[in-house]
Order: C-alpha cells, then structure tokens, then sequence
C-alpha cells in the first residue's frame, strides 16, 4: 500500500521544524516510519534551487522566476523522493509544500492563483497531500521567534503587511479545504502545541485506516 504524504505549513516561527521529529516519533510508536524532508528543497539540485531563492545578497528575483523556481524544485522533488518513497509504502512528512506557493506568491506577492494552479496540475498531476497540519500564529510572535534565532533570510526580510496576506491566504485554503487542513493554534507553550497535534493525527490515522 502507499504511504501517506503529510505536510507542515504555517507562517515564519511558528515552529514547523521543531515539531517535525515529534510528528515523526509519534508515528513510529504506530510503527509507521517517515521520511522528513522539506521544501523547497529535498534533493541535491532543489536544495541548490533554495539556496539561490533565501539568498539575500544576489540579484533582485522576478516574482515569476520565485514562481517557477518553486515549483521547478518541487517537480524535481516529487520524481526523486517523495513519489518513489510513497510507493514503496514509507510515509513522507513535509516541512512545506504547494499551500506555501498559495500563500506566499498568491497571498504574498498577489500572483495570479489561476496560474498557480495551472503550475500545480502541470508538476503534479492530481498528487496532493493527504493532510496538512497548518500551525497558526499571529505574525509578530511568529517574527519574534523567528528574529531570536539569528539573520533574516529573504523571506524573513519582506514587510508586515506580506506577512499577514500569507497568514490570511493559509486561513483561507484551510478554510476552503477542511477535510485535509487542521488548523493548530500555535501561540500556546511548545507542550500545549504538541498535545494538539498528537490529537489531529491520531483522530486522522484513525480515517486513515478507515
Ligand atoms: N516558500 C515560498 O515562498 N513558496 C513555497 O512554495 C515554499 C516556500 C515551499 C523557506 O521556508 C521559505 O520559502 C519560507 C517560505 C518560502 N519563507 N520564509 N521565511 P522555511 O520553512 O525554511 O522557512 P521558515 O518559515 O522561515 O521556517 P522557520 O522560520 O524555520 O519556521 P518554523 O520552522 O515554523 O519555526 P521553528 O524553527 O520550528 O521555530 C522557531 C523558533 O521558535 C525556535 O527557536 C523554536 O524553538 C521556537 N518555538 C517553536 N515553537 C514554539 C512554541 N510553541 N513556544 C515557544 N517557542 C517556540
């Protein structure tokens, strides 16, 4: 059987990287293993699209080169490893994915969602995830994590207000696909947040195996 594809998304800070191993852990005490990997990035050639696309100090990037940069990392991606490891039955877990193009080149950068769209069908065919964990938080505390950790990269660097049209365009697929997006409230203390998650999945495992 294939395994399922399960993605981590959310704003900057609201702490997707730190709970991906304890989404992991919590899977293997159901026996099901994981493969973590992130977007973009997740093969050598789509790390090294990541790199040119955070990178602060280069050229100015066209909005529609950000575009297809982020979904020609992500067609790499899904032919490489994420496609091949679900069929051999693993599950996947990944930090991002195509909600994050919604939310932040729809949202963000006000980019045509029709074309996102036609990006998303082209490179992935009708390959979506199975569930989305959407860790929500206002921006500022989110930023405020996010700046205690060190230097900005070039998302981290946009203004407030690129800031609240992601958040508000992760509330609307959330809002527009219920059956796949959980909403966790993410301001709550790291244990609280965890307890939340624990109990999506497990209410989702539980569908899962029908
Ligand atoms: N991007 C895009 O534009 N389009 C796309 O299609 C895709 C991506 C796929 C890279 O993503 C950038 O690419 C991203 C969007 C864009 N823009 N940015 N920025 P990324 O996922 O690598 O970058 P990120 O959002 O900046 O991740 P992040 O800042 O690392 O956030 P996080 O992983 O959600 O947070 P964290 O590192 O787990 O936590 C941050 C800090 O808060 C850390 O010190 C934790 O210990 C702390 N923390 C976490 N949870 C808590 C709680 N509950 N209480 C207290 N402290 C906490």
């Amino acid at each position: 059987m294939s395994g399922r594809f399960i993605t981590l998304e959310g704003g900057e800070g609201v702490g997707k990287t730190t709970n991906i191993a304890y989404i992991q852990a919590l899977l293997a005490e159901h026996n099901i293993s994981v493969l973590l990997t992130r977007e973009p990035g997740g093969t050598a050639l789509a790390e090294s699209i990541r790199q040119l696309l955070l990178d602060n100090e280069q050229e100015a990037i066209a909005e529609q080169t950000e575009l297809l940069m982020m979904f020609a990392a992500r067609a790499q991606h899904i032919k490489h490893v994420i496609q091949p490891v679900l069929d051999k039955g693993t599950w996947v877990l990944c930090d991002r994915f195509t909600d994050a193009t919604y939310a932040y080149q729809g949202g963000g950068r006000n980019m045509d969602l029709s074309t996102i769209q036609w990006l998303e069908n082209f490179v992935q065919g009708d390959f979506r995830p199975d569930l989305t964990l959407l860790l929500d938080a206002p921006i500022q505390l989110g930023m405020q994590r996010a700046v205690q950790r060190g230097k900005l990269d070039r998302f981290e660097s946009e203004q407030m207000t690129f800031f609240e049209q992601v958040r508000q365009a992760y509330l609307n697929i959330a809002e527009q696909q219920p059956e796949r997006v959980m909403i966790i409230d993410a301001t709550q203390s790291l244990e609280s947040v965890q307890k939340q998650i624990k109990q999506t999945l497990m209410q989702q495992l539980f569908k899962f195996e029908g």
